[in-house]
């Protein structure tokens, strides 16, 4: 694929007023999702309720892909079509996340470093053939007292590079997410380093690692407090700082940047896109890809009874897409949340 393919996908990614659903749980994280609303996890139960949101009626209006797990991408709908093909008609790009989990780092207790490098030019190849158009791999950065080291962050920036060469010699779009967790007690402006040096970290690394900034999506975390930190921000300094951070970090070729919604509430992973959109123009398109922010109420109305309130749990989606479309735009208001 040529550079200007992968770039016409990356641009679909982020057209206005869209962004990225992140459906791509693994087993061990959508076992504990569904635990907490007391569903048995299954095969078949993941199948219907990854059903029940890739069909919500209208989801291509502010979803233009969808990420998802390498069992996803191979089933189908109750219908008989496979979930590529109910996504396709639906005009959402398909997407799959291809790290394998995250493992200790050796010499640094307490970090981690993402994994699944090792045979992935093969698998790309299978998700192409399967109709995948775009891939996602995480990389987690843990701050603490000590952490993370410069070798946490290389470590994992240089995976990211690989991977996203690796992608783009297959002729998929790569989604580069360093995602700096919330956890602890650090103030913003910790996390605002933690973010500036983890990102121009990985915009080397993928310098050296020739990938091209045109045909690549970065998903990126917000600049917050930790969760745990007396002192948390306002909407307005949320904004402020993780555009700070961005401009000072990310180059203008990249054609746009989703955000992770990394455990925030669904009202707050909202505004925050707004009121940065708000206060653009920035240099790239700024929108969502929202694993739990877009889930999560949905998820509770689904649990709540399977067979009976799929369409209520559509609409619960389909509003929480529309809501963060808006806020790609800048054009979302809390008022809006009622309705
Ligand atoms: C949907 O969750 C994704 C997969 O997580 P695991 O590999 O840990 O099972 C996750 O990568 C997600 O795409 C991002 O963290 C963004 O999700 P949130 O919920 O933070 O918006």
């Amino acid at each position: 694929m040529s550079i200007e393919q992968l770039e016409s996908v990356a641009l679909a990614m982020v057209a206005p007023g869209k962004g990225v659903l992140a459906i791509d749980e693994s087993s061990k994280t959508i076992t504990k999702r569904f635990k907490a609303v007391k569903i048995e996890c299954t095969e078949d139960s993941r199948r219907a309720y990854r059903q029940m949101l890739l069909t919500t009626p209208g989801l291509g209006d502010h979803i233009s892909g969808a990420i998802l797990y390498d069992e996803t991408l191979r089933q189908s709908a109750d219908d008989g079509r496979s979930f590529v093909e109910v996504m396709r008609a639906a005009g959402v790009l398909p997407g799959i996340k291809v790290d394998m989990g995250t493992t200790a780092l050796a010499g640094f207790p307490g970090e981690l470093v993402t994994q699944g490098l090792d045979g992935l030019r093969d698998r790309l190849k299978e998700y192409v053939s399967l109709g995948a158009t775009f891939c996602k791999w995480r990389a987690v950065i843990t701050i603490n007292e000590d952490s993370p080291s410069s070798a946490c962050i290389e470590s994992n920036t240089h995976a990211l590079a690989r991977y996203a060469a690796l992608c783009q010699e297959a002729g998929l779009v790569p989604i580069v997410e360093p995602e700096v967790l919330m956890d602890g007690d650090h103030d913003i402006d910790v996390c605002y380093d933690v973010t500036e040096a983890t990102l121009r970290s990985l915009f080397g690394a993928m310098y050296e690692q020739n990938v091209m900034l045109e045909g690549t999506i970065v998903k990126a975390s917000m600049v917050l407090p930790g969760k745990n930190c007396a002192e948390q921000a306002s909407v307005e300094e949320v904004a402020e700082a993780t555009l700070r951070c961005l401009r000072s970090a990310v180059p203008a070729a990249l054609p746009g940047i989703v955000f992770l919604s990394g455990g925030q509430s669904d009202e707050n992973a909202t505004a925050h896109l707004n009121a940065m959109n708000q206060m653009g123009p920035s240099a790239w398109p700024l929108s969502f890809s929202y694993g739990r922010a877009l889930q999560q109420a949905a998820q509770k109305k689904w649990a709540a009874n399977p067979a009976a309130n799929v369409a209520e749990a559509q609409q619960i989606v389909a509003m929480r897409a529309k809501l963060n479309g808006m806020a790609a735009l800048g054009e979302y208001e809390p008022g809006m949340e009622a309705g």
